[in-house]
């Protein structure tokens, strides 16, 4: 890809420099087609292991296998977090498979509450794989349908450049409360995966990007979120309780959630983006 980006690159130089008209050397969408293609790949991978990996969640749940399903579940929904600025696409399916009871009128007792929450709400509040069984049947076809929708679509440039944003305000917004995994409380293992989402996009533009310093507070504050969620880490890979959370930390991450949504909502006019 780096090797098509270059000669794009020169191609628009060299007519510049035998007079062509500006404009054409300022077109952005050219410079996209790299890192929209290898995001691509990306969404692909991870579309992937979200059908496998819910395959075996579902599979440890029709066994009855308590512990096995709770311990698949934060992992399973890591590779749908990294992707959700394409996933959220699809309203239909982001509703039945990542919606929260609070969407529903009846909440957690709504017969429409379907998806990863409801079977967190089972394995966790009920503490039991038993009736979960068809909301486990519902959660794979939804994957896989979102696998194959996602296949076929066409990647709107402003959904990706605007994703690492959308990925960080929604933290802001919603998830630094420990609203979305309240009965697991494994949110941190979202955070994780929301903020790599969000920094595989910002990577794929950052060669793009004129403004250095610009670059430099990006990285930066990537680099100091990163810190604060290495401190709950578990050795055996994945994190710790949200609940474990303290509330230095929690303001810490929130500032950086922050600063990093706001700077990187400017990434679209940074490359002259409408
Ligand atoms: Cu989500």
């Amino acid at each position: 890809m780096a090797a098509k980006l270059f000669t794009t690159g020169a191609l628009v130089l060299g007519l510049a420099a035998v007079g062509a008209p500006a404009a054409l050397a300022a077109d952005p969408s050219l410079d996209l087609v790299g890192p929209l293609s290898e995001y691509k790949i990306y969404v692909a991978e991870n579309t992937d292991q979200l059908v496998t990996d819910t395959e075996a969640l579902v599979a440890a749940i029709k066994a009855g296998d308590l512990d096995r399903a709770k311990a698949l579940f934060a992992p399973t929904r890591t590779s749908y977090e990294k992707i959700e600025p394409i996933a959220e696409l699809f309203a239909d399916l982001d509703g039945s498979i990542d919606a929260r009871a609070d969407d529903y009128e009846k909440g957690e007792k709504d017969e429409t509450f379907t998806g990863f929450h409801r079977i967190e709400y089972g394995l966790w509040e009920t503490g039991s794989t038993r009736g979960l069984e068809g909301y486990a049947d519902r959660l794979l076809a939804d994957v896989k349908d979102l696998n194959n929708r996602i296949n076929a679509l066409t990647f709107p440039p402003e959904v990706v450049v605007g994703g690492a944003a959308a990925l960080m305000e929604e933290v802001a917004a919603t998830k630094i409360s420990g609203e979305e995994d309240r009965y697991s409380h494994t949110d941190l293992w979202d955070f994780d995966a929301n903020f790599a989402g969000s920094k595989e996009i910002y990577d794929l533009l950052r060669p793009l990007i004129a403004d250095k310093d610009f670059v430099a507070r990006v990285d930066g504050n990537f680099a100091d979120a990163g810190k604060v969620l290495e401190k709950y880490r578990m050795s055996g890979g994945g994190f710790v309780s949200y609940e474990k959370l303290t509330d230095a930390d929690r303001r810490i991450l929130a500032a950086k959630v922050n600063t990093l949504a706001e700077d990187l909502s400017t990434l679209r006019g940074k490359l002259g983006l409408a």
